[in-house]
């Protein structure tokens, strides 16, 4: 009986359909063809027993179960072996190595701020940032730039709060207006985007009684238009030192050593007599140019130098705008851009790459 026709027709379709059959799914569905109750193929053979003569039943019945038994482990054993094959934690190779993930970096300017920050913490300074939105008092009354100061023109900040619209104040813009218009009420009560961290420091002296020695870094803005030198938003860090018999040769010594830790051992310094409302005297700080070494090349104009920050001896007038007493204190100051630094550094000839995040340039900065 083993050679009935009906059974070998239905063995040769299992082993026919098998090989293909390589997953759980298709060796579920293979199952089911040939063994399911309601519609398998060797089911049907089953029921076909009754329509035979008795004495043939016996080897029929048999010869269909070893082809069920022959059917039931051929996928038993595949199924076990794809059992094999998978991983324990549903389907993941624990054992593969792992997809390399891009690598973040820090940005060229926070480098710079860290060093920076580095520098003047290891010097007993204070590192402490201050809001952005100003009034006018800290941003510009208090250092020394009365209402009518051209540096408060609408050209030049950027008000949240304008006292008149069309800006009539202000030394430089009259749109129909006429100067000193305003009432310097109005002017005292505008709100503005900080164009200096200076702000902050009138801040802080204001709270805080002598000695001071304070970093302050953080986000200024200016009413300037985008180009490779110039961004409406950049960052700044000033200092500010004040105790009893501070001198101008300390604020040497300081800015030598800053540059040093920021631009190497064999930089050279040098200082500009130059003018800001809140310093006297006030200083332009040049450094060597690192591109030629000061022999002159298109970095530096052919100078051998290079402009780098501004500072001076904090006036009077800032020290009796915050209550200081100007014949016991003496103080220094200096504000720097970052973005210059980073530059100088960097090699970087355009301001707006720092802030477009192309990570075609941001790649090029070390880990
Ligand atoms: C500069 C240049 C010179 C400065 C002055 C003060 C303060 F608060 F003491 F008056 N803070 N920062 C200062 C002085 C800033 O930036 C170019």
């Amino acid at each position: 009986m083993p050679d009935n026709p009906a059974i070998q027709g239905v063995r040769e379709a299992f082993l026919a359909q098998f090989p293909a059959a390589s997953s759980d799914q298709a060796l579920k569905a293979l199952h089911d063809a040939f063994l399911s109750r309601k519609s398998g193929q060797l089911t049907a053979l089953m029921k076909t027993l009754s329509t035979l003569a008795p004495e043939e039943r016996r080897d029929f019945g048999q010869a269909v179960n070893t082809l069920k038994t022959e059917i039931e482990t051929a996928i038993d054993e595949k199924r076990a072996a794809l059992e094999a094959t998978r991983q324990p934690s549903g389907g993941v190779d624990v054992t593969l190595p792992g997809r390399t993930l891009p690598m973040g970096r820090i940005h060229p300017l926070m480098r710079v701020r860290r060093d920076v920050e580095d520098i003047f913490t290891h010097m007993g300074y204070e590192i402490l940032e201050g809001p952005e939105v100003e009034d006018d008092f800290h941003n510009f009354e208090a250092l020394n730039m009365p209402p009518d100061h051209p540096a408060r023109d609408m050209q030049d900040t950027l008000y949240l709060d304008a006292p008149v619209a069309g800006g009539t104040w202000g030394a430089h813009r009259f749109e129909g207006g006429q100067r000193g218009t305003v009432p310097e009420a109005q002017v005292r009560a505008a709100t503005l985007l900080r164009t200096h961290t200076s702000a902050m420091q009138i801040r802080y002296m204001k709270t805080f009684p002598p000695p001071v020695r304070i970093i302050v870094p953080g986000r200024v803005y200016r009413r300037d238009n985008l180009d490779r030198s110039h961004t409406p938003m950049f960052q700044q860090f000033e200092g500010l030192v004040v105790g009893e018999g501070i001198t101008l040769a300390d604020l040497k010594g300081t800015l030598e050593a800053m540059m040093r830790a920021l631009f190497g051992e064999g930089v050279k310094v040098r200082l500009r007599p130059s003018f800001f409302p809140y310093t006297e005297p006030s200083a332009e700080v040049d450094v060597s140019c690192r591109a030629c070494g000061g022999s002159g090349c298109g970095t530096c104009k052919q100078t051998g130098w290079l402009e780098i920050l501004g500072s001076g001896m904090v006036h009077p007038a800032v020290f009796e705008a915050v209550g200081y007493d100007p014949d016991k204190y003496t103080g220094f100051a200096f504000g720097m851009g970052m973005e210059r630094v980073a530059m100088l550094r960097y090699g970087v000839d355009d301001i707006r790459l720092f802030y477009e995040n192309d990570l075609r340039f941001l790649e090029q900065f070390p880990v």
